[in-house]
Order: structure tokens, then sequence, then C-alpha cells
């Protein structure tokens, strides 16, 4: 078969949202002018392809927080593995936290979402609510009164209101209420979440007796990947219709895409600090060795995650850069690197942290420092259970939306780059993940220098 087409099946998902969002933008463009003449006649066939698209999305965020992050705790066995798992973990969450600061601070100083918006706008806004506040919301939030209140029904919260006010986006297209956070409606997701971690950790420690339970939720977060890449081919036809019927409600669609390069490059910059600066400087602070020396041995791997978007899918490639270009030990990458390309997305929980403070910007929401934080938890923990396939952080994009009660259909806005953010981002994933490998390989290890080979095997213990 030619190398063109090849090059085509291998990524004809990326090439049908490419072609998507430009379809899409030019029916908004186009249908902008007449829009009332069809408004008049409720001709909404436009919206009903995209909220299909929107409602499998969020259809999918309990299934997802539930499957992914329990199987992703409850199969890492910590007896096991010991030392390693340990060592791991921490090097997990750290990196994944130091991600979503790194998004933050840039989001907050460079304000992509605000470009534009007349001052008017931001000095209309209310107080916050003042950080005690919202910090004792958020504690409360995570431990809800029950998990069915949590997963169905209203989330009611405590009589504090965080009183910061949202601007209703009302237009003559499209009349849409953006829930009020505090009074929250709909799923309470830091709840679950905690709650998932919770269990899968238990899971974990169980031993024997919780083997039944990781094999459950083992094979049903691979039921769930299967349903969210259904979702995902499905993605295509539904984006173009959102994006045209975003188009059509933009007031200013120049501001709009002005914004967008700005967020763009957010999040590149975040991508670029994180992934050149501090985890060689971590790694370099730990193994003592050329980070970018590790990192050039790693070029196969990165540009595979650049070309499939998908962590799982450079899996093989990263254990074998690993082992025979970086000589990591076999166990550690054995070890390290499937774990680490399901839980550990270091590029995924910058961008969902960057993209939804976005989002606040674009709506004029002032965020306070209780959804800010919020937004940090829910990040980390969506990047834990975002999946390694493409697209999967616009997934589990929603998730963090629903959990400061963001509008989820403005995910719509950072559509039309997603298809090239979700690249980059992987290969940073992918970079996180190689790196933990050799800093796990070198903390459990030892140095590589005094390893005492036995005919080529190691013989201390992990
Ligand atoms: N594409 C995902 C991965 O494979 C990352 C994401 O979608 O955010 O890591």
């Amino acid at each position: 078969r030619g190398r063109c087409s090849q090059f085509i099946i291998d990524n004809l998902l990326i090439i049908m949202m490419i072609v998507a969002v430009a379809i899409g933008v030019g029916m908004g463009m186009g249908l902008r002018e007449h829009w009332a003449y069809y408004e008049k006649r409720k001709m909404h066939f436009l919206r009903f392809p995209g909220d299909l698209l929107m409602n499998m999305l969020k259809m999918m965020i309990l299934p997802l927080v539930f499957s992914s992050i329990i199987s992703a705790l409850a199969s890492l066995d910590i007896k096991k593995s010991g030392k390693m798992g340990i060592v791991a973990i921490i090097y997990y969450m750290s990196t994944t936290l130091i991600a979503v600061i790194i998004g933050i601070i840039l989001v907050l100083s460079i304000r992509p979402g605000e470009l534009g918006n007349s001052d008017l706008d931001r000095k209309g806004k209310e107080k916050t609510a003042n950080p005690y506040d919202a910090l004792m919301d958020l504690i409360r939030n995570c431990f809800p009164p029950n998990l069915i209140a949590a997963c169905f029904e209203k989330q009611v919260t405590s009589a504090t209101p965080t009183n910061f006010t949202i601007s209703n986006a009302t237009d003559d297209y499209v009349t849409r209420d953006v829930p009020k956070v505090g009074t929250g409606s709909g799923t309470n997701i830091l709840g679950i979440i905690v709650f998932s971690i919770f269990l899968g950790i238990i899971i974990a420690k169980m031993g024997e007796k919780g083997k039944p339970l990781v094999d459950f939720f083992e094979s049903f977060s691979l039921a769930i990947i299967k349903l969210v890449t259904l979702i995902i081919w499905y993605a295509p036809f539904g984006i173009m219709f959102l994006i045209a019927a975003k188009v059509i409600e933009m007031e200013d669609p120049a501001k709009t895409f002005t914004q967008l390069a700005y967020y763009m490059l957010t999040v590149l910059a975040g991508l670029a600090v994180h992934g050149f600066i501090v985890l060689p400087l971590i790694y370099f602070i730990v193994v003592r060795r050329n980070p970018y020396k590790f990192m050039y041995n790693m070029v196969k791997a990165l540009t595979t995650a650049l070309a499939t978007a998908s962590s799982s899918a450079t899996l093989p490639i990263t254990m074998n850069c690993l082992q025979e270009n970086n000589h990591i030990d076999e166990r550690v990458t054995k070890m390290m690197a499937p774990i680490g390309a399901t839980i550990n997305m270091d590029g995924t929980a910058l961008y969902e942290a960057v993209a939804s403070i976005f989002i606040a910007q674009y709506n004029n929401i002032t965020l306070d420092v209780g959804q800010v934080i919020i937004i940090s938890l829910t990040s980390t923990a969506a990047a834990i259970g975002a999946a390694g396939i493409p697209e999967a952080g616009l997934v589990t994009m929603t998730i963090v939306l629903t959990a400061v009660g963001l509008p989820v259909e403005d995910v719509t806005l950072i559509l039309a780059i997603d298809w090239f953010l979700d690249r980059c981002r992987t290969s940073i994933n992918v970079l996180g993940d190689s790196f933990g490998a050799g800093i796990v390989d070198r903390l459990v290890l030892g140095p590589r220098s005094n390893r005492n080979l036995d005919n080529g095997i190691m013989v201390s213990g992990i």
C-alpha cells in the first residue's frame, strides 16, 4: 500500500478533525448573516448533531471517572512493586501538579480569554468570596453527603454563597444559562473523584482479596475506553456543527480567533517550560546525568507521540527507547512505562487547567481561590482518568468544567485547535513517563556504575 495512503489511514481521525473544523468555520461564517431567517423558522438543524456530541461527552464523565481512576490505582500492586511503586506515585503526582501550576500561572498572567474584552465587563464583577469560604466549600464538596447525591441529584452546597456572578451567554441565536456555581447544579465531580481515589487505593491494598474488583474495573475501564473511542470517531461530524453554531453566535469572530491564538500559545509555552526545563531539571537533580541526552535518546518515541496523539500507541516505542537507548533496567521499564502511559499525563493536566481558566475568562467569569484549587485538583485527577488515546484530554475536560460549574458547551471554543494541541501534550506526556522511568531506575536500583550484574542479570532486588 502506498506510503501516502498508509499515512492517511494512520491519521484519518486527525485529518477528519481538521476538515471538520474547516467546514464548520466556513458554514458558520456563511450562515452568520442569514441566521435570523433560520432562527425565526426554528430551523435548529445546526444544533442537533453538535448537541448529540456534547451530550455523549457529558454522559461519559461519570463512567470515565469511576473506571479509569479506580482501575489505574487498583492495578498498582503496591506490595509487589514496593519501593518502585511508591517512588513512581510520588514522581507522577508531583510532576503532574507542577505542570498544572505552570499552566495556571501562565494563563492567569497572559489572560488569553480576556483579550479585547471591554474593561467595563471586568469592572462590573462583584468581589469574589473570601478565600476561607471558598476553601471550606471546596473541602465540603470533596465529601458529598452520599454518592447518589453526588452523582445524580442537584449538588446543594452550603449556605455560603460563592458570590461571584456569571454573565449569561444570551444571544439572538443561543440563550443558554450558565449554571451558577455554589448552588451548583449537576454532578459533584470532585466528590466522585475523591471517592474513586480512596476506593482505588483500598482495593490495591487488599492484595489477593481485591483481585476480583481489580479485574472488574480493568475490563470496565477497557469497555469505557472503547465507548469513548466510538464517540471520538463521531466527534468530527459533531464538531463541524458545534463550531458552525459557535461561529454564528460569536459577537466578534476576529477577537475570538485572536483569543484562541493566544490560548494556543499559552498551552505551548506551558508544555515547553514543563517539558524542556522543569522535567530535565528534576531528572538532573536526581540522576545527575545529562537530561538532554536522555531526551535525545527518546526522540523516536516523542515524534511517534506527535504523529499518533496517543500515549498508548507510542508505548512500545517508548519502552524500546528506554531500554535500548537509555539502558533503563527492563523490569523498571515494564512497570513504569505502561502505568505512566495510563495515569501520568503532565501535558494533559496542564492543558486542562489552562483550557478551563481560558473558558472562564472568555465568559467574563472571575474565578476565586477555591475555584482555582478545584481546577488544579480536577485537572490532575482528569489527567489520571484520561486514557492514552487521541482527544482523551478533550473528553475529560468536561470533568474539570463540570466541577467548577463552567459551561461545558464552551469546549467547542477550543475544539478548532485541539487536534494540534493534543499531539503536543501527548508528546509531553510521553516525555514525563520517560523521565519517570529514568528517575525510578536510579532511585530504586542505585547508580548504574555500581550495579553488580551477575551474567547480565541485575542482582540487587527491587
Ligand atoms: N492524547 C492523549 C494521550 O495519548 C492525551 C490527551 O488527549 O490529552 O496522552
